[in-house]
């Protein structure tokens, strides 16, 4: 995968070169060469970086953003697998919920030749010319997280992620069994609200589909709006504020990640109503981050439906796989669970994120 000798030689001094010029730029802690791993010795100076590299796989990395606390734990997973003493070079780039800062971080991972081009798409659609680039130039890419909406599926070699369609069918299924709990076998309407996530991304998508799958079995359930909250606090909060205005008879809140779900609380909170299972409203929320998991045992939110972050570690055994010359599945799903108070305590033993 790593061509010539003198290919490897030219990349290994062109992202030198790149380091030692970012670093300058950005005058040192907090630039954008902090986020390679050969930030650091770029720094100080020390001699052997074009040495050190040469050995190493160079690994180019677009991460959509920093949006939730699932996001940042899914960039420490990429970060803590490619690292030097794991024998890469990784070089990070946060497109900042932008599509376009996306695909110039995939340009310069082209220009630069790395080894491989790790992805995480902001939303399906809009890829194809940039990843037909990378194909051109020969450097494998992997989906992490999200999937990319093309005709041609060479155009990238694996996907790692999550069986979204499943998580919003099981948020269905969750519901069911709140909604049983709290009000029996009652035909009355259930009405819901949704938080969405960013629209046009595979977990909105997904979450979307499969929840409504659901919810199509259930005549007296009422979606009565869903809105995307961009999978922030801040937006979660906001167009909770908005849809409590709005709507006196909110049953059900479905929040497609724990960060919305947290500002639609507050926003709960505020405008005086309650929540859990002893309050007017059931929350259900997707992610199980930690604080979260905590909120579901206290009997807040009536059920959390994993997403696992944990994927850097698939993408380490795909690109040693590839340089084994060893097939690799096309699809990776991990795996995920739905937790209630039954269950949480378990969960909440060793959840880092
Ligand atoms: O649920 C959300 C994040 O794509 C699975 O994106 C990911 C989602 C995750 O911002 O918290």
């Amino acid at each position: 995968m790593t061509g010539t000798k003198g290919k490897k030689l030219g990349t290994v001094l062109v992202l030198a070169c790149v380091l030692l010029f970012a670093v300058s730029c950005a005058g040192g802690a907090g630039g954008k060469a902090q986020e390679g791993q050969g930030g650091e010795d770029a720094a100080g100076g020390e001699p052997g970086l074009a040495e050190a590299m040469e050995n190493l796989i160079v690994v180019g990395v677009s991460q959509v953003g920093s949006e939730s606390v699932w996001r940042t734990a899914n960039t420490e997973s990429i970060q803590q697998v490619f690292t030097q003493e794991n024998g890469y070079f990784l070089l990070f780039e946060n497109g900042r919920q932008k599509q376009e800062n996306q695909i110039k971080a995939m340009r310069s991972f082209i220009s630069q030749r790395v080894d491989y081009i790790i992805l995480s798409p902001l939303t399906e659609s809009g890829w194809e010319t940039v990843l037909q680039e990378a194909k051109e130039a020969g450097i494998p890419v992997i989906l992490l997280d999200r999937k990319v909406n093309v005709l041609d599926h060479s155009l990238y070699i694996s996907w790692i992620g999550s069986d979204f369609h499943k998580e919003g069918e099981m948020a269905g299924r969750a519901l069911e069994e709140a909604l049983e709990e709290k009000y029996g076998d009652s035909e009355e309407p259930v009405y819901i609200v949704v938080l969405s996530g960013t629209e046009g991304s595979s977990a909105e998508i997904g979450r979307t589909e499969g929840f409504q799958r659901v919810a199509a079995e259930h005549g007296n359930w009422v979606i009565m709006e869903q809105v995307d909250a961009e999978f922030t606090t801040a937006k979660g909060q906001e167009e909770m504020e908005r849809l409590l205005a709005r709507y006196s008879d909110i049953d059900v809140v479905i929040s497609q990640n724990d960060d919305m779900a947290f500002g639609a609380l507050e926003a709960i909170e505020e405008a005086g109503r309650t929540v859990g299972e002893d309050g007017e409203i059931l929350m259900i929320s997707f992610d199980a981050t930690e604080e979260a998991l905590k909120l579901v045992r206290d009997g807040v939110i009536a059920a959390d439906i994993e997403c696992n972050p944990n994927q850097g570690e698939y993408a380490d055994q795909i690109i040693k796989k590839l340089r084994q010359g060893e097939p690799v599945a096309k699809l990776y799903f991990v795996p995920e669970e739905v937790y209630t108070k039954e269950n949480v305590e378990e969960a909440l033993k060793d959840r880092n994120y």
